[in-house]
């Protein structure tokens, strides 16, 4: 049950973008608490069903995650509407939730999605039956850190092997947890930075479409998921 509860947290986050005062202020006020680097895949149909519905299936160090928005209507914040700075994502680990989760996305379109398939770890044919391929790859290497007094709160410091980097405030938070007190001490955390941005900060997947991937980003850009 626990471990199920932990399987459907929703993390909090603001990214934002940092230098050297930044990681000063960071260093002063903070705890390292580890560096390591994995290398993530992202999957989706051809037709771009997941991303479109902002829903982000990928492969970190040889475990599948999901992560889709909290309110799944269309997944794409409405036109004119300025996107708040802190992003909300429910986090899903469990292979065959995950799996459900997919089908159900895209199963207007899906031939294959009857097929009684047991996905597995180890075998990578269900992605095949759901006909999802590769679109994003890359390394990171992440740096985090705890703050002093400020509990539950995680900073991390990414820089991507494709020449970008942002950090992120981020707060886990239980499904059905308060999410407004963790928006609550992320602005706080932002303050104590000296952050001042007052729009959102590109996250890596953003600049990775915009390079490398530019008819996907020109689509979800003006399906307005990014
Ligand atoms: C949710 C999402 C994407 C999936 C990658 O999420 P992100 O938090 O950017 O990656 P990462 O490596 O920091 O994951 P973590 O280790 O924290 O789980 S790609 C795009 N989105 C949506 C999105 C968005 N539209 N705008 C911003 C600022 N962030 C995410």
């Amino acid at each position: 049950m626990l471990l199920y509860f932990l399987q459907m947290s929703v993390e909090v986050e603001r990214k934002f973008l940092f230098d050297s005062d930044t990681l000063k202020a960071i260093e002063d006020i903070g705890d390292c608490v580890g560096q390591k680097q994995f290398h993530d895949k992202y999957f989706d149909t051809p037709d771009f069903k997941l991303t479109l519905r902002d829903v982000w299936l990928r492969r970190r160090k040889q475990s599948w995650e999901l992560k889709c928005p909290i309110d799944p209507v269309n997944g794409a914040v409405e036109p004119g509407r300025e996107k708040s700075l802190c992003t909300q994502y429910k986090e899903i680990t469990n292979l065959p939730e995950i799996y459900q989760r997919v089908k159900e996305v895209i199963k207007d379109t899906c031939e294959n999605c009857d097929a009684d398939i047991t996905p597995s770890d180890e075998d990578d044919s269900w992605l095949n039956t759901l006909k999802l391929c590769c679109f994003a790859e890359f390394t990171t290497t992440r740096r985090s850190f705890t703050l002093k007094g400020e509990d539950g709160v995680k900073i991390d410091l990414d820089q991507a092997d494709f020449g970008y980097h942002v950090g992120e405030i981020e707060v886990l938070v239980p499904e059905g947890g308060d999410i407004q007190s963790a928006q609550e001490k992320i602005r706080h955390t932002a303050q104590r930075l000296g952050l001042n941005e007052e729009r959102r900060v590109e996250g890596k997947m953003t600049v990775y479409l915009k390079r490398y991937r530019p008819e996907q980003y020109a689509i979800l850009l003006s399906a307005h998921v990014l």
